[in-house]
């Protein structure tokens, strides 16, 4: 018996323990030493039933992913194939009872579906999140999930991906009881009762399939959600398909179509962009020249200075985390509205069932409004949200170098001005580091930690630790102006907006990029945002613009005229009451007029050009970065990329998608761009080495970790 799967008896009931943390996943070894077991239990007449069961934290969490790559690239050796040993465990003379804690995720849950009964911990987890990684279930998890929990709910978890709670779960019947207290000797006693009874093949539990007429229109419902809420996806389609298929065929049938799906899914650019993003997500918490074991400073009450929209949204955060946390503001009408704005951002997260009132209730009574320094002696960090202005942050660290605690992290949010200036201020500077939240900064999972000259590696490491207990993707930056997510935005959205002043239309462009899988185009994120907010930086930073380099100007003329977005109700888009967008052909005739002025000619744009000048423009200076080091990893901004700026997942961000698109072809088309439009094209120096080595950015992550 492999040590990863154990087989021990407890009079009379086996027990298979599986043992490859951290997940329990189940890699070469796992599925042969299951099937082993369950051969051994059968041949063993002193065997009367068997429970299965994960060692450590959890159940079996699926299948192990860092083996698709060996699948796609033809290099797997033949492993036993899951839906094989499902198939044996399930035609076991002996019962098997599936004891699950954790999360029996993928794999995991179709593991569990073949056992003949499934007892858990409450609490625990559920579910079949392939879609996640662009592919769906692959060992007949579209098969016996709407076997034991009907259609839709089947439907809703193979196409949607979320887990659900075992408590849920036993409601819908994928699982036959909750254990309070231990799992394993609980399983044990259910294994006993059911032990020499006839027990139920999942296979052929057909009574939960529903007829045509019933089905037809959750399928119909299901397909027209994940068109809307996962648009571009192939997986929740094909997921939508391999459970249809368990309706309309027999279980072995259903099996051969859910398959065929499965490896066109798992053979897709989509997939393997969504594989790569779910280890990116993990790698950018590696930081080279910080060791796992830095000691980290421990953060248990926190403070914020600013009670606007980020001041107000980080102090959620921090409550929403469980941590009690001060809001400071300069008078009592500002902290007011920032109060009020939190209870309002919680009861809409109570309507929409993301928080329930307790918790809300719960997470208020964390926050403690004040006016004054009191009480942040106390705090073990202290994050600075007070407007974007170099002079006022100054002031605001002298005060808090002056009223806080030895060794407390002293962070700021500002988005653009430099900490290492920031943290001249102060008496530590080692201290002072950048948390860049990005707006909704209680929602948008996105946070850049921005690493000053003088930060330590404790207060570092403590941001990197803590951003994930805040529910957060940290990833560290270096202190460029920007950092990594606003300094690449700035060229993409100048790209976006010459391209209008040459004569593609504001929808056009917006619709281009939509298409292309970002969540809003360019144009329609200024307006939301407020193109107010550019508008100032530029005007604080004219003085550093080359003179004879074209700068672009249609934004600036509409803040001219007071059109700053959906906050005027009229930007590049006009906006009703309820800030709906329509089109405005008054921008078009003000834009035609400038651009003619200017002398920049009119011409019919492709979508295909809008594009590539958009996200060329993103990779482009995201080479720059990498080069400078100002990111560690090309996957660092695709994770920057993906969580901060709604760039599609299935493309797996700028810089994965420049690898699938290859370096020379991006290359040369930044090359035709320079030569159409000047030295703002020239080609990053790392952009034309990579090419013409025919490598990848991916190549240079494992070359180059920059350091700092
Ligand atoms: N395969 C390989 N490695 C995995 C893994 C997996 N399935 N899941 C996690 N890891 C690694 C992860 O990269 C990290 O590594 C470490 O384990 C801890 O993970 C056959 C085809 C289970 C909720 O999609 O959702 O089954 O960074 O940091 O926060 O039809 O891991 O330490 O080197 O995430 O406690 C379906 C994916 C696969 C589950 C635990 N299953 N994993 O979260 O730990 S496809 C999934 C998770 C499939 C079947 C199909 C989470 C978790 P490192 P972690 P965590």
């Amino acid at each position: 018996m492999s040590d990863l799967v154990q087989l021990t008896t407890d009079n009379g009931i086996a027990i298979i323990t599986i043992n490859n943390p951290p997940v329990n996943a189940l890699s070469p070894g796992v599925p042969e030493g299951i099937a082993e077991s369950i051969e051994k239990i059968n041949q063993d007449p002193s065997i009367q039933a068997a429970v299965l069961i994960g060692g450590g934290r959890t159940f079996i969490a699926g299948a192990d992913i860092k083996e698709f790559g060996k699948i796609t690239s033809g290099k797997n050796a033949g492993t036993l194939d899951l839906p094989t040993v499902l198939l044996r465990i399930e035609d076991s003379r002996k019962p098997v009872v599936m004891a699950i804690h954790g999360t029996a995720f993928g794999g995991g849950l179709e593991v569990a579906m073949a056992g003949h009964y499934r007892v858990a911990t409450p609490g625990a987890q559920v579910g079949q999140p392939e879609v996640k990684l662009g592919i769906i279930p692959g060992a007949a998890g579209t098969q016996r999930l709407p076997r034991l929990a009907g259609i839709a709910a089947a439907v809703e978890m193979c196409a949607g991906g979320n887990p659900i709670k075992t408590e849920e779960a036993a409601k819908l019947g994928i699982v036959d009881r909750l254990i309070e207290g231990d799992l394993l000797k609980g399983a044990i006693a259910f294994a006993r009762e059911i032990a020499g009874k006839s027990a139920p093949k999942t296979r052929d539990r057909n009574e939960k399939l529903g007829t045509p007429e019933q089905n037809a229109p959750i399928f119909a419902a299901a397909r027209d959600a994940a068109r809307k809420k996962q648009r571009g996806m192939m997986a929740p389609q094909a997921a939508i398909e391999a459970v249809e298929a368990a309706t309309k065929q027999s279980f072995e049938e259903g099996c051969k179509t859910e398959r065929e799906l499965f490896m066109d899914c798992l053979f897709s650019d989509q997939s393997k962009a969504m594989i790569h993003v779910f280890f990116g997500d993990r790698e950018v918490a590696k930081i080279p020249d910080i060791p796992k074991e830095t000691q980290l400073i421990p953060v248990n009450r926190a403070a914020v200075v600013g009670a606007g929209t980020m001041g107000g949204g980080i102090t959620m955060v921090f409550a929403n985390a469980g941590i009690p946390v001060l809001m400071k503001e300069t008078d009592q009408a500002a902290l007011d509205r920032g109060m009020n704005n939190i209870r309002k951002n919680y009861e809409t997260s109570v309507k929409r069932g993301r928080f329930t009132q307790q918790f809300v209730d719960e997470r208020l009574k964390l926050i403690t409004p004040t006016l004054t320094y009191d009480g942040f002696e106390n705090a073990d960090m202290v994050t600075e949200a007070a407007f974007e202005g170099m002079a006022l942050k100054k002031q605001i660290f002298g005060e808090l170098d002056r009223v806080c605690k030895p060794g407390a992290i002293l962070a700021s949010n500002t988005s653009t001005l430099n900490i290492d200036e920031i943290a001249s201020a102060t008496s530590r500077p080692q201290n002072v580091i950048g948390t860049h939240y990005f707006s909704p900064a209680n929602v948008m999972r996105l946070l850049e930690i921005v690493r000053g000259k003088a930060t330590s590696k404790e207060v570092i490491a403590t941001c990197m630790n803590l951003s994930k207990k805040l529910g957060k993707v940290g990833v560290l930056v270096g202190n460029c102006r920007g950092f990594v997510g606003n300094r690449m935005f700035h060229p993409y959205v100048r790209e976006s907006v010459f391209l209008v002043e040459e004569g593609a239309s504001v929808e056009a462009v917006d619709s281009a990029l939509y298409d292309f899988g970002m969540a809003m185009g360019p144009l329609a994120v200024g307006d939301l945002a407020g193109l107010d907010v550019g508008w100032r930086i530029r005007k604080e930073y004219r003085h550093l613009e080359k003179p004879g380099i074209r700068v672009a100007m249609a934004g600036d003329n509409l803040c001219e005229m007071g059109r700053y977005g959906q906050k005027t109700g009229a930007g590049w888009y006009k906006y009703d009451e309820n800030r709906r967008a329509t089109n405005d052909p008054e921008v078009a005739t003000l834009v035609k007029k400038w651009a003619t002025e200017a002398g920049i000619k009119q011409r019919q744009i492709s979508p295909e050009e809008i594009v590539d000048r958009c996200v060329y423009a993103l990779v482009n200076e995201g080479a720059r970065i990498l080069e400078e080091g100002y990111a560690l990893r090309a996957v660092d901004i695709d994770i920057i990329y993906i969580n901060g700026y709604g760039f599609p997942v299935y493309r797996g961000g700028p810089m994965w998608y420049a690898d699938a698109v290859g370096l020379k072809k991006v290359y040369d088309r930044v090359r035709e761009f320079e030569q159409q439009h000047g030295e703002l094209w020239e080609p990053a120096p790392l952009l034309k080495q990579l090419a013409e080595q025919g490598k990848t950015f991916a190549d240079f992550n494992k070359q180059h970790t920059a350091t700092a």
